[in-house]
């Protein structure tokens, strides 16, 4: 029905804000563009083909020093607007290196989001692909395609992992939830945090292992993990703010597009639009079933929220045609043409005879990880807590999440 012309339209609107903005890039457009792909999506021979490039970076040295230069500069890209430009650049790089071994290597990304209420039981963690929790008294990998590996930095060390809750971890942020920073930040003053204090941080800390140290590109899973924050990034950036750059730089002053990322030396400006310069890839949407359950997701906050409650947390979703019409709906059916109302409760009908499932609250960053990063306490909570607030507001509704 309409859904799909609403979609199609608001992608159309993405793409000439992005041409108005054009202006801005510098760079020239690249020639040809790969696409970066949801890991369970790859096909067998793709899978091979990165595990193998993968699995030869280890045996030349290159896992080291990423992990060096993370923990060398650990300081000045957490906390701060480097978060976003410095780990765009830096899973770029890694990229750029595995091109060098086969022109076919990309970075997968890892859709987490869809793993957010039991990430232990995640596909992605299993033996097919990265493999699973640690074990013994060192939390040594097992499985998976770095099982058994001997990193190098800081010290020779077994590859591991230490899942957290005692190998269960706790739940971590939903689509809705991510979806409503995507929607309702309007500087990056507001996004990086949202992003580096819940869903970056919880995913680090419940892998654990190491993904909880300053040296965290040992595991693979940080590449995957970074895709995934990159890929919320541009899609951020694609809600008509391509350009967006403000907030603290590491040792004072603020960031913009023409300050350098740290280390590369690069200005950030460089990196801001996929597809141009050597930026040079974008991302796939997650062709997996539950992704595509994301415009249900719209329809069904609709629904379940009061316009005002909607209008706050999801902007876009309230200014979009699916609340128009289910909004006259609710107030008055009568005055809707005989089709539409029709077609509005069906989709009504269909929502509230799904089961309700009540979003659990992620977990917290731990006091440790605060500390490590040096981040301020008081952020790092007033983010959660705001996070938590919205979770309040859809179980309240009833609101049925698709996933
Ligand atoms: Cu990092």
């Amino acid at each position: 029905m309409k859904l799909t012309s609403i979609l199609a339209s608001a992608a159309a609107v993405g793409l000439s804000a992005i041409g108005m903005a054009g202006a801005q890039q510098t760079q020239p457009a690249c020639s040809s563009i790969y696409t970066r792909k949801e890991l369970l999506s790859l096909t067998s021979s793709e899978w091979s083909l990165i595990k193998s490039i993968v699995a030869a970076m280890q045996r030349d040295g290159w896992f080291p020093w990423f992990a060096y230069l993370h923990n060398q500069w650990f300081g000045s890209i957490h906390g701060n607007s480097q978060f976003f430009p410095f780990h765009r650049r830096f899973v770029y790089e890694w990229e750029r290196v595995g091109k060098m071994y086969n022109a076919g290597y990309f970075q997968p990304y890892w859709d987490e989001m869809r793993d957010y209420r039991v990430p232990a039981s995640s596909q992605v963690l299993t033996a097919n692909w990265v493999g699973g929790n640690g074990q013994g008294a060192n939390w040594c990998v097992a499985n998976g395609n770095q099982a058994s590996w001997t990193m190098t930095y800081p010290n020779s060390h077994c590859f591991s992992r230490n899942f957290g809750n005692n190998g269960n971890p706790s739940s971590w942020y939903s689509p809705e939830t991510i979806n409503s920073f995507i929607q309702s930040d309007t500087t990056m003053t507001q996004f990086r945090p949202d992003i580096e204090y819940t869903l970056h941080g919880v995913v680090h800390i419940n892998i654990g292992g190491d993904m909880l140290q300053g040296y965290s590109p040992n595991d693979w899973i940080f590449m995957l993990h970074h895709a995934n924050l990159d890929r919320l990034w541009w899609q951020w950036q694609q809600n008509g703010r391509l350009w967006t750059m403000d907030g603290p730089n590491a040792g004072g002053g603020t960031v913009s597009l023409t300050t350098n990322i740290a280390y590369f030396n690069e200005p950030v400006r460089t990196v801001m639009q996929l597809g141009y310069g050597s930026m040079c890839y974008q991302y796939a949407s997650n062709p997996l079933s539950r992704r595509a359950l994301d415009s249900t997701m719209d329809e069904r906050l609709a629904v379940a929220l009061p316009k005002d409650v909607l209008a706050q947390w999801f902007p876009d979703t309230a200014k979009s045609e699916i609340a128009n019409i289910t909004d006259t709906v609710v107030n008055s059916i009568n005055a809707v043409a005989a089709s539409v109302s029709n077609a509005v409760s069906q989709i009504t009908d269909f929502v509230e005879a799904q089961p309700f499932k009540s979003i659990p609250y992620p977990a917290r960053l731990t006091d440790g990880w605060i500390k490590m990063h040096n981040f301020n306490t008081a952020d790092v909570r007033k983010t959660e807590q705001r996070s938590r607030d919205l979770i309040d507001v859809l179980n309240k509704a009833k609101y049925r999440s698709p996933y």
